[in-house]
């Protein structure tokens, strides 16, 4: 029997089951792809992709290569197995359409191989399907091609065959129904950055991706990147730390397994003062830690807490080691395998199988103290540090006490500079961090001074990439903005923990002048608040102003502009397309050449304003390029900064 007979008057209870599934993906899209808006959009295309990095896990699969095309359809296309197309027993139709169409058919029942699909994006390709105005499914395999299409997840026609072939894949095309997104338009960088992190933590595997909306005159292509890791975990590790000064000659590596999960970690230590611990459960990133993270701190403290002990190496140095210090200057990946992972906390985001911290423990440990043994050169760089961690910490304690102390010694202590707003309900209030006493003074004069507070901050703050900790506590203006905002850092058992229980504004608000300096002291306050307030940008509350770039006028009219074809926009307005000598453009170069009232009107008045919410989607790249925009060496940020203008888009 042909397929084409096989689905021949097939409408039997199976299939309105199927309609029935689908139905409810369309009725509640949130409830499988997590939102109808950009980000699950691109969900759909992580959907798909996490079906092709199965087919790479098991073996199968060494190439992905994603398509954006001019209507933002999307094409996956791999070179797996290809789905199924032979007949489903029990259901009496093409393996494909049960996959392409019953809700977590997936298909892959095999317990011995882990999967990505079913994990936290898990709904299988038959949400996509769901959710797409039109799908089409090719599958290469057996020497032949298959097809077959649908609309909004009901099939076009059977599976059909349509030709042969000597390769095996499968190739997914879909275009977003309209109806159901909010935005169908793909991101560039969205995609590009997952799949970079995807080549990191699948070596072997080349992504590749291909965006025909752009095409670049000068090459003659289309915009695209491939991404392709032969040293996997290791690499991206050295990715990371690419701007800072190592430590170690070479990160150290580790592989291990226990009870069918597996372990994979990379570490290194670098000269810097920061902790960076990422952590991946099959393949997706925990952005809230968890077990597996646990374990790998177990290990880290008590392997060279040993080596140590063991040594004298810490009693000679008089000072208490918390374990933190051996965490300082530390970047790592902890990436883990889990047959039947359990997410938990608020966004899912922390793996909750509590024998993954003891397995990770183990491997890490093993590997870890064989290394130290085998490397006493590199181990006392690293018992160095991990000295100099405490003795820095002590330090900083100290200080930290004194700002803390200050602030209520002197009756609630706030900064003399500190303009306060008269209300006191941190839910409305606002406060505006200005480069400069000048512009400080403007914005004084502008505010509402209700609900808005003002804090000048004079010349660059502490570079603070390259600040030991204690230094920051410090430096006159990081005081400043500690005690205007009413937050502090505590140690709890030896973790620091920002108290933002007296936190005195709900907005806190960046104003810089729209130059390159400007630019550059934004970045300079956003990398502090990443490093030390990181639960602020968590929580939303914290923003950048955006002052307007230009001023046309003519007569008593103007208009105010934010960027270059606003501008254009209101040119060819006051002038009517004509030559008209009497229409003014003004550059505003700095918050300087304001006045108080047009600095309220365009930058502060909620109701007019423009401002930018600061989120930290990726801390892994956001921290990548604070490093590598303040960091020690000028080679990779100049490629950085070469790169990204292409695209005129450092957004920090
Ligand atoms: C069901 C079973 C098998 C593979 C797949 C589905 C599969 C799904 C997708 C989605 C995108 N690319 C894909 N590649 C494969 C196992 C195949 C076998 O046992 O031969």
């Amino acid at each position: 029997m042909s397929t084409e007979e096989n689905n021949k008057g097939n409408y039997g209870a199976d299939n309105i089951q199927a309609l029935e599934g689908l139905e409810a993906v369309r009725k509640r899209p949130g409830m499988y792809i997590g939102s109808t808006d950009t980000k699950g959009l691109h969900h759909l295309v992580w959907e798909v992709v996490d079906n092709s990095i199965d087919e790479h896990l098991a073996g199968y699969c060494d190439a992905i290569d994603v398509i954006i095309h001019k209507d933002n359809s999307i094409t996956v296309k791999d070179n797996g197995r290809g789905i199924p197309t032979g007949m489903h027993q029990k259901l009496q139709k093409s393996a494909l359409e049960v996959v392409m169409t019953v809700l977590h058919a997936g298909g892959k029942f095999d317990k011995d191989t882990y999967k990505v699909s079913g994990g936290l994006h898990g709904v299988g390709v038959s949400c996509v399907n769901a959710l797409s105005s039109y799908l089409r499914a090719e599958v290469h395999r057996e020497g032949k091609v298959f097809e077959q299409e649908y609309a909004t997840g009901i099939p076009q026609g059977p599976v059909k065959e349509i030709g042969t072939s000597e390769r095996t894949g499968t190739t997914v095309t879909f275009l977003p129904d309209a109806s159901i997104f909010e935005s169908t338009v793909y991101e560039f960088d969205i995609l590009a950055k997952r799949f970079k992190e995807l080549a990191y933590l699948n070596k072997g595997l080349t992504l590749t991706l291909i965006d025909e909306r752009n095409f670049d005159e000068e090459t003659q292509a289309f915009r695209h990147t491939t991404y392709h890791s032969e040293g996997g975990l290791l690499e991206f590790v050295e990715y990371l730390d690419s701007s800072r000064t190592a430590l170690l000659e070479k990160p150290i590596h580790i592989i291990g397994k226990e009870d069918n999960v597996e372990v994979e970690v990379a570490m290194s230590y670098n000269t810097g003062y920061q902790e960076n611990i990422f952590s991946f459960v099959n393949n997706i990133n925990t952005r809230e830690g968890g077990t597996h993270v646990a374990g790998f701190r177990r290990a880290l403290t008590r392997v060279f807490k040993q080596y140590g002990d063991d040594n004298g190496l810490f009693t000679k140095a008089k000072v208490n080691i918390s374990s933190d210090d051996f965490r300082e200057g530390l970047t790592a990946i902890v990436s883990v395998k889990v047959p039947e992972p359990q997410f938990k906390g608020q966004t899912k985001g922390e793996l909750g199988n509590s024998e993954v911290t003891g397995i990770v423990s183990r491997a890490v440990g093993d590997v870890l103290k064989f290394f130290l043994e085998e490397n006493p050169g590199q181990a006392k760089k690293v018992v160095e540090k991990v000295i100099l961690a405490a003795t820095a910490r002590q330090a900083a304690e100290k200080a930290r006490e004194m700002v803390q102390r200050k602030s209520v010694l002197t009756g609630g202590g706030l900064p003399g500079k500190l303009s306060d707003c008269s209300s006191k309900d941190p839910a409305i209030s606002e406060v505006y961090l200005v480069e400069g006493d000048s512009a400080g003074g403007t914005a004084k004069q502008g505010r509402d001074r209700n609900f808005q507070a003002i804090l000048p901050l004079r010349g660059k703050i502490l570079n603070v990439e390259k600040a030991m900790e204690h230094k920051i506590y410090e430096n006159e203006e990081i005081k400043n903005i500690f005690t205007a905002l009413g937050v502090s850092i505590q140690d709890r058992d030896g973790e620091r923990i920002l108290n933002m229980e007296k936190l005195r504004y709900h907005k806190v608000v960046i104003m810089c002048d729209a130059d390159v300096d400007g630019s550059h002291i934004t970045t300079l306050i956003l990398t502090f608040f990443f490093r030390y307030m990181k639960p602020l940008i968590e929580q939303g509350y914290l923003y950048i102003a955006a002052p307007p770039l230009y001023r046309v006028s003519k007569g008593k009219e103007f208009r105010y502009c934010w960027n270059d074809e606003e501008r254009k926009d209101a040119i060819e307005q006051y002038s009517k397309g004509k030559e008209d000598n009497s229409v003014k453009t003004q550059r505003y170069k700095g918050l300087g050449e304001m006045n108080a009232e047009q600095l309220w009107e365009t930058t502060m008045d909620p109701t007019t304003r423009l401002m930018r919410r600061v989120n930290i989607e990726d801390a892994i790249e956001a921290d990548h390029t604070f490093s590598m925009l303040m960091g020690d060496e000028v080679a990779p940020r100049r490629e950085f900064i070469e790169e990204n203008a292409k695209y005129a888009k450092i957004d920090i």
